[in-house]
């Protein structure tokens, strides 16, 4: 089993992904990004997913027109891990 994040972990999420909020309804992080067009948005969403594959860990998320957001939480662990905190990482740096 993965272990979920300690609570020391969850305190520091705010200096370390300061773009990312905790999800109200989940133990999950979520950020949403605005693109210039559907194109861009799109565009980001196939590296964001080559990203996932190579981490293997996918995100939730959702696309309108330029607006894509993305919920990132552990399935395995039953909520936030030390995997969705790398792929979020992973994530700012594309964008
Ligand atoms: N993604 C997410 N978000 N949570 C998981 O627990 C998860 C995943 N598990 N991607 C991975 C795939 C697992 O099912 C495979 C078998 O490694």
């Amino acid at each position: 089993m993965i272990p979920r994040l300690t609570d020391a972990e969850r305190a520091a999420l705010v200096d370390l992904l300061p773009e990312w909020a905790l999800a109200k309804d989940r133990d999950a992080i979520e950020r949403r990004f605005a693109f210039a067009n559907f194109s861009e948005a799109f565009a980001f969403m196939t590296r964001v997913a080559l990203l996932a594959e190579a981490h293997d860990h996918h995100p939730e998320w959702s696309n309108v027109y330029n607006r894509v957001s993305i919920l990132l939480s552990t399935h395995d662990a039953g909520g936030l891990s030390a995997r969705d905190i790398r792929l979020a990482e992973a994530i700012d740096r594309l964008a």
